[in-house]
């Protein structure tokens, strides 16, 4: 069964892309917490971080939320989110990189 975020890479749930390479996708949050939230998301569907997760495609990951940063033009600063696990606040079993910004975030999250 496809997980959420391949049947939203897959065009049949539409959804606000403003990035796509072989790797990831990258699409807006369907539910802002900050005026610029978007999500990173690999083609593969890794379950969360806990998962076997090889390092060239978590170094890509990052690099493409830093470009999302930059192609949002968040220069006051943004932050970059892994939630994982219960605890973490992960929904989606599909691992995501959240880019947030626009805003002062409050730290520490709730
Ligand atoms: P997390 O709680 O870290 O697993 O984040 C999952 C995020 O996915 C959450 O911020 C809301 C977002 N989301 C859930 N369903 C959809 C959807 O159908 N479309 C989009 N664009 N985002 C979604």
């Amino acid at each position: 069964m496809p997980t959420l975020f391949e049947r939203i890479i897959s065009g049949e749930i539409p959804s606000d892309q403003i990035y796509q390479d072989e790797v990831c996708v990258a699409f807006r949050d369907i539910d802002p917490k900050a005026p610029t939230h978007v999500l990173v998301v690999p083609r593969k569907p890794v379950r969360s971080l806990d998962d076997d997760l090889d390092a060239a495609l978590a170094g890509h990951l990052l690099v493409v939320a830093n470009k999302m940063a930059q192609q949002e033009q968040l220069s006051n600063g943004y932050r970059v989110v892994i939630n994982c696990g219960e605890d973490g606040g992960q929904s989606v079993d599909h691992l995501h990189v959240h880019v947030l910004g626009g805003r002062a975030l409050d730290w520490p999250p709730g």
